[in-house]
């Protein structure tokens, strides 16, 4: 349809934003039949680990870490809700997130009291209220992160227990290249002939791993999330797991390999999940591995807000193996979302995924998204404005490819083999 006029077209472009339907490229949800794995409800949505560790920026002096530790999930949750919510304002994003999603479930969002939401939660069968979440957040599918390497995750995804059709595979190979005699020792105890030491019959054995794995969950790409100091090449062992595993396996089963960048592990341990850090990545690492193996594919994302105008003048160089995604973690954050999308919508036009959840807890994903395509729509919008001011005259239809394309469709395009 034609647009009438600017604001015709800026009004085009944030219904087209709101109204998309989503393909969420990185979750760390499971399917229900994975029990205790699948994280939902309220107390989880509180006790997220960004929450906690918001918590130890407000808690009272006396609240250690230790005592925060032993309490019941719900006791915990209420230490935030009390603390981060209720004594100040909780107008930080995962706070405000919590919001979000109690009030896109109609449940009362002011009323602060945890019981009326926890009753209504008590209610909810998860299979139904997964499909609820999914048609809210207006997404075709979110992908899981499944990792062979984790003792806990092997058991359900060795049984091939159902999945719904929202939730897709992606193979977690951090173990891999970070811990090779942790990897190694897992790979020994599910039959694979790897030494603690790693030689090269452990790495055909290692790639035979990956490549079974690949054939028995059939995920999307591999994945693995890395720190910092992160360099390609380099003399440590994840260069050599990289160059004699990964690839060989990336080549073999077609798998794109996502690399997430800019971690520092557990600068507070006594954070848990929470402790992690960022610092800036050295882009030269992807530059390298994208220039050495111009036959795989790369899906990249960086922790660190410093990093991403290097990383989108890379993508620029690579348009057949590179592919960004997503505003990861720290960077999850209105304003650094604002700023991300415009800087990528200008130095590569709709060739990128412009978010994903990184969703912990299902219910996340309703505020994940809906906090996010406020912020793109609006970039959108503005991007828009100024091709109108140019003499451009999109239709709906144009306006609407483009924000599919940003929001799952040009991830669907690159991932094919
Ligand atoms: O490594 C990752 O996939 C990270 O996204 C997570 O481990 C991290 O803890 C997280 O939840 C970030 O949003
Ligand atoms: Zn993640």
């Amino acid at each position: 349809m034609n647009l009438p006029n600017i604001a015709a077209v800026e009004r085009a472009a944030v219904e087209a934003v709101n109204t998309v339907t989503i393909t969420d490229i990185h979750t760390h949800l499971f399917p229900p039949s994975h029990g205790d794995l699948l994280l939902w409800g309220v107390d989880e949505l509180l006790t997220y680990h960004y929450l906690i560790a918001e918590l130890f920026t407000v808690a009272p002096k006396g609240l250690t870490h230790e005592a925060f530790w032993k309490l019941s999930k719900q006791e915990q949750a209420d230490l935030v809700w009390e603390h981060v919510f209720l004594k100040h304002g909780p107008i930080s994003e995962a706070a405000r997130g919590v919001l979000t999603c109690l009030s896109a479930l109609g449940l009362d969002a002011a009323g602060r009291k945890l019981a009326p939401v926890r009753k209504w939660f008590a209610q909810q069968k998860v299979d139904a209220y997964l499909e609820k979440v999914f048609q809210i957040a207006g997404l075709d599918y979110a992908v899981m992160t499944n990792n062979p390497f984790a003792a806990d995750e092997i058991g359900s995804l060795k049984q091939a227990l159902p999945c719904p059709d929202r939730l897709k595979t992606a193979l977690r190979i951090d173990t891999l290249l970070l811990d090779w005699p942790a990897a190694a020792k897992m790979m020994r105890g599910q039959g694979y002939k790897t030494a603690a030491k790693a030689d090269v019959r452990s790495y055909t054995a290692a790639v035979k791993f990956l490549v079974d794995w690949a054939k028995k969950i059939r995920p999307l790409y591999m994945a693995a999330s890395l720190s910092s100091d992160f360099a390609y090449p380099s003399r440590g062992g994840s260069t050599a797991m990289l160059d004699k595993v990964v690839i060989p396996a990336a080549r073999q089963t077609g798998l794109p390999v996502a690399l997430m960048i800019g971690v520092r592990r557990q600068v507070n341990p006594a954070l848990r999940t929470g402790g992690d850090g960022v610092g800036v990545a050295d882009v030269a690492a992807v530059q390298h591995l994208c220039q050495k193996y111009p036959d795989v594919k790369f899906l990249v994302t960086l922790l660190s807000r410093v990093n991403q105008h290097e990383l989108c003048v890379l993508a620029r160089k690579f348009g057949t193996n590179l592919h960004l995604f997503g505003c990861w973690w720290f960077c999850n954050n209105p304003s650094i979302i604002e700023e991300m999308t415009r800087m990528r919508m200008e130095l590569l036009g709709t060739a990128v995924t412009l978010q994903h959840s990184d969703a912990r807890v299902l219910d996340q994903l309703l505020y994940k998204w809906k906090h996010s395509r406020a912020v793109i729509g609006k970039v959108l919008a503005e991007k828009y404005r100024d091709l109108y001011v140019a003499g451009w005259r999109p239709t709906e239809e144009e306006i609407r490819r483009d924000a599919r394309a940003m929001l799952g469709g040009r991830f669907e395009e690159f991932i094919k083999t």
